[in-house]
């Protein structure tokens, strides 16, 4: 532990599960309720918009009606007291739970369902309001606004900055992401690539479970705390 200076941890749709959101892949998940070339496609969205945006609708609004949990409050207490070193949260989520605990350090490489981007003037905005009646664009007023997140055959953002943080890590910690999407699932591989020590913390084994050195497997809300309280101890 006293060899650890920089962290990179990447959180995904486990960690927010026990505060109520839907996870993709699990048995009664979003891809069960919905087909995922249909609502997080770019040619989904072209072919439906009102399909898509509804969807979207309906997740920004129930993000309304969750708080963050044990495993989000843990992270965002290892973000206000890990001095030794940097710290950055790279989160697949498009909710706003890291941000609510009280984190600071998080990068959203999906997006987020807060905020808008203007398929006219490529602008974000914030946005915490429905898109399904197409709303102007609050900068070019074009009634153009699409979510502001990363769909299947779309860049995920700050690739750059994400690869700089793991090739100076010490330490990668992923939790609550089932492996199963590029470029997130590579990057176990990656970091072990660079000589960067790995562990896993997932309610069950991961599709690349068996790249990182070590694996954990429990709820969040336990496990998360339990590491956090490990490593600042
Ligand atoms: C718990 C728990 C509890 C439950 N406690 N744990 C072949 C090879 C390689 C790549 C490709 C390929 N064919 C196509 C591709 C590319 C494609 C891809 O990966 N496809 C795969 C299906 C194969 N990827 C892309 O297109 C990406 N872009 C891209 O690659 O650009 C080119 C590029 C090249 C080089 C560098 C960089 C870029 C874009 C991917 C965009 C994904 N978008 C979505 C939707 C976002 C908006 C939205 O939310 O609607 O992102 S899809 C969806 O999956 C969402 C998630 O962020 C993402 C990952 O899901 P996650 O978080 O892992 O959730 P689940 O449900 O899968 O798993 C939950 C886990 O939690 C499980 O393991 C549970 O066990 C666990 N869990 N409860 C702890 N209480």
């Amino acid at each position: 532990m006293a060899e650890i200076r920089n962290i990179v941890i990447l959180t995904g749709a486990g960690i927010s599960a026990e505060s109520g959101i839907d996870t993709f892949r699990s048995a009664g998940g979003l891809w069960e309720q919905h087909r995922v070339e249909n609502v997080a496609t770019p040619e989904g969205f072209a072919r439906d918009p009102a399909l898509v945006l509804g969807f979207y609708d309906m997740r920004r609004e129930a993000l309304g009606k969750v708080v963050p949990n044990a495993a989000h409050d843990a992270l965002a207490r290892l973000d206000a007291e890990w001095k030794q070193g940097d710290l950055l949260i790279v989160t697949q989520n498009v909710d706003d739970l890291h941000e609510r605990a009280g984190a600071r350090r998080v990068l959203h490489m999906h997006g987020e369902l807060k905020s808008a981007l203007c398929r006219s003037c490529e602008m974000r905005s914030p946005w915490d309001a429905p898109m399904s009646n197409r709303p102007p664009c609050p900068v070019c007023q074009a009634p153009m606004l699409r979510p502001d997140v990363v769909w299947f055959g779309e860049m995920p953002y700050q690739m750059d900055r994400i690869y700089r943080a793991l090739r100076e890590a010490d330490l990668f910690v992923s939790i609550g992401t089932s492996g199963a999407v590029y470029p997130a699932a590579g990057f176990v591989r990656d970091a072990r690539e660079m000589g960067v020590r790995t562990l896993e913390l997932n309610l069950e084994r991961s599709e690349g479970s068996h790249w990182f050195d070590e694996s954990r497997q429990g709820r969040a809300g336990e496990l998360v705390p339990a590491w956090v309280e490990e490593i600042l101890s």
